[in-house]
């Protein structure tokens, strides 16, 4: 391939994304194809250092703009030194996560108003966005039972280094995420692919992998 694939993974708390990913990746080299993976927020040093202030319980007390406007300054990074190489020398990159995610947690889960991201990602990104966009659909309450996490905010502990902060919010919280996730693909139906993510492993891998050898032309 001259130029590259860009795909993203996208969904709620213990959707299964990165275990789909790690599966995708490992079918698609095994096929001889140059796969990278990544995610968000995070990707390069500087990202994962924001990914840190963002994700962990005393990263601090952000707004939802502030939030947006250090995810923004992680993608940019991320996109134009990693992901955008990486496509230029006709790779397949896999990200867990990207500006979806942007629009479904501080958009519609935190209500920051969904032009400003928009226009904030004008001046960072401009018109990038995936190739294809895997979203990984399952009820709030069984996804964050998968990952071992909580719906409530009242059980706080002293594990500091946990990465729960989004995830330690109430369920009305990752509902909205997930109706906000079904608009995004509604809006974008050749960009983004819905997968019911309640299967099991199998059945969602071969989901998945069936678009993409329709997508890469069998
Ligand atoms: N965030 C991120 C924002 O608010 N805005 C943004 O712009 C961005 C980019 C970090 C946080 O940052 C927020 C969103 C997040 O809260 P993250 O690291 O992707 O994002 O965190 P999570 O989504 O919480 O990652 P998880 O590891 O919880 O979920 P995954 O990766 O979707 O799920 P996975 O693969 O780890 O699976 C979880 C468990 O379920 C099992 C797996 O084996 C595993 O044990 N599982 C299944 N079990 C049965 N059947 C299946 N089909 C299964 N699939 C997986």
């Amino acid at each position: 391939m001259d130029k590259g694939v860009f795909i993203t993974f996208e969904g709620g708390e213990g959707s299964g994304k990165t275990t789909q990913i790690n599966r995708l990746a490992e079918s698609l080299t095994h096929k001889g194809y140059k796969v990278i993976t990544t995610r968000e927020p995070g990707g390069t040093p500087e990202a994962e250092k924001i990914r840190d202030f963002l994700v962990q319980r005393e990263g601090g007390d952000w707004s939802p703009m502030a939030e947006c406007l250090l995810l923004f300054a992680a993608r940019e990074m991320h996109y134009n030194r990693i992901i955008k190489p990486a496509l230029d020398e006709g790779k397949i990159v896999i990200c867990d996560r990207f500006t979806d995610s942007t629009r479904a947690y501080q958009g519609y889960g935190h209500d920051l108003d969904l032009n400003k991201i928009e226009q904030l990602k004008l001046i960072s990104l401009g018109d990038v966005e995936a190739d294809i966009t895997y979203i990984l659909d399952i009820d709030c309450k069984e996804g964050l039972a998968r990952s071992g996490r909580r719906l409530s905010a009242t059980q706080i502990n002293n594990e500091a280094q946990r990465e729960d902060r989004f995830e330690n919010l109430d369920t009305s919280f990752h509902e909205r995420l997930r109706q906000g996730f079904l608009d995004i693909a509604k809006n974008a139906p050749q960009r983004c692919h819905v997968i019911d993510a309640s299967q099991p492993l199998d059945d969602v891998e071969q989901d998945i992998f069936e678009i993409m050898l329709t997508k890469l032309g069998g």
